[in-house]
């Protein structure tokens, strides 16, 4: 059994999909933000039920949609605990493993990329993020990287598996897709027969640009690809959305400002959860129900747009609020794209449960002082 391969040509980063064969539950590792909708329609192609989100490393070069798929496909994020990706569920230690189906993934720590960076070991295959590259290896000169870590990670621990490991890189820059450990041990340019000043010697001398979207990237994805800024003055500002392939909205708003506009009667609140959410959970007074139920790639569902034409008759903006605060953002996109002025809601509802047990502190509308009711 082989994993999925995908590529974003932008980062030249892989993604991986791993499935259980019986259950169908699956596993992603490293998904790109951008090309959401591509592993979306993978996991549907080979039916195909998403139960974890894992990163090899907070990235430098490109942005995860953990987040967005924990809200979309329902999967738990797991991240290796020295990342600092305070938004994910599970803290990942050495040692530990994750289940999909019959199967499991075993975490590995191979620092020295970046200091939390890990690698993952499915069957015969090994997922080595950014520690290992095809006759390369990740850079160590940011997100506290350490040339000598990443030399006794890649020969201490990676270097250990079994020779006939298939080895599953994060990135290639010149179209290659896997190699081995016995090939890597043998001939990998960097490290092969070097001694640890040689190759910290080496690593030392590389004088890489910086990655181009680096500012942008680390903060997104240290919340798992979503914004959060729960606190301070940014609150009171929208923000320019999270631009992704399938269009875009007017912007992010926390919920105390949505909740000021629509007390001045500037917005229309809309509430994109169903009716069984709502009931369980709680209702935002004088809120238009306008349930959101589209994957990506569905026709738009007719319901969708009447309601959030009607609410915002009169040349009204409107507020999207969901669970958490990423079904919003397609919703925000839709009702963009018939002509009107939509944000999203950030934290939804009832915010993301792993990103306050992570806070210790919870957030969300709900959690805001915000007017609600139970029913
Ligand atoms: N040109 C790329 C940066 C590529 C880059 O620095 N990649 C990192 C991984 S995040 C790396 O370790 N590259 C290893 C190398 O180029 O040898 C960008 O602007 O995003
Ligand atoms: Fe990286």
């Amino acid at each position: 059994m082989k994993p999925i391969q995908l590529f974003d040509a932008d980062s030249s980063t892989y993604t991986y999909v791993l499935f259980d064969e019986a259950t169908r539950e699956a596993l992603i590792i490293d998904p790109v933000d951008e090309q959401i909708e591509r592993d979306l329609a993978t996991l549907r192609e080979y039916g195909l039920k998403l139960v974890w989100t894992v990163e090899t490393h907070a990235h430098a070069d490109h942005i995860t949609s953990a987040a967005k798929l924990a809200e979309l496909a329902g999967a738990r994020t797991a991240v290796p605990a020295g990342c600092g990706i305070g938004t994910a569920g599970t803290q990942l230690a050495h040692g530990d493993t994750l289940r999909f189906g019959g199967e499991t993934l075993l975490a590995l720590h191979t620092p020295g990329h970046t200091a939390g960076s890990m690698s993952f070991v499915w069957r015969e295959h090994v997922f080595t993020g950014d520690t290992l590259l095809i006759n390369g290896c990740g850079r160590t000169d940011f997100q506290s990287g350490s040339a000598a870590a990443l030399y006794h990670s890649l020969t201490q621990v990676l270097f250990a598996l079994p020779d006939r490991t298939t080895v599953w890189p994060g990135h290639d820059y010149q179209g290659r897709s896997h190699s081995t450990i016995g090939q890597e041990k043998t001939g990998n340019a960097r490290v092969a027969g070097k001694t640890e000043a040689e190759f910290v010697a080496l690593m030392e001398s590389l004088n890489l640009p910086k990655p181009r979207r680096i500012d942008e990237a680390v903060p997104a994805n240290l919340s798992s690809g979503i914004r959060h800024d729960a606190d301070g003055a940014l609150l009171m500002q929208p923000r320019p959305p999270a631009s992704t392939q399938s269009g875009t909205y007017a912007g992010d708003v926390s919920p105390q400002l949505a909740w000021q506009w629509v007390q001045k009667g500037q917005a229309v609140l809309v509430d994109v959860r169903t009716d069984a959410e709502r009931e369980w959970v709680g209702f935002v007074p004088g809120a238009v129900a306008a349930a959101w139920k589209q994957w990506p790639g569905m026709a738009p569902n007719p319901q969708f747009d009447d309601a959030v034409r009607q609410a915002a008759a009169g040349g009204h903006k409107l507020v999207l609020l969901c669970r958490s605060g990423v079904r919003s953002i397609p919703a925000a996109q839709r009702a963009t794209e018939l002509g009107l002025e939509a944000y999203n809601i950030l934290e939804g509802f009832e915010g993301d449960p792993d990103a306050q047990a992570q806070r210790g502190r919870k957030g969300g509308w709900r959690y805001h002082g915000l007017p609600w009711r139970q029913n």
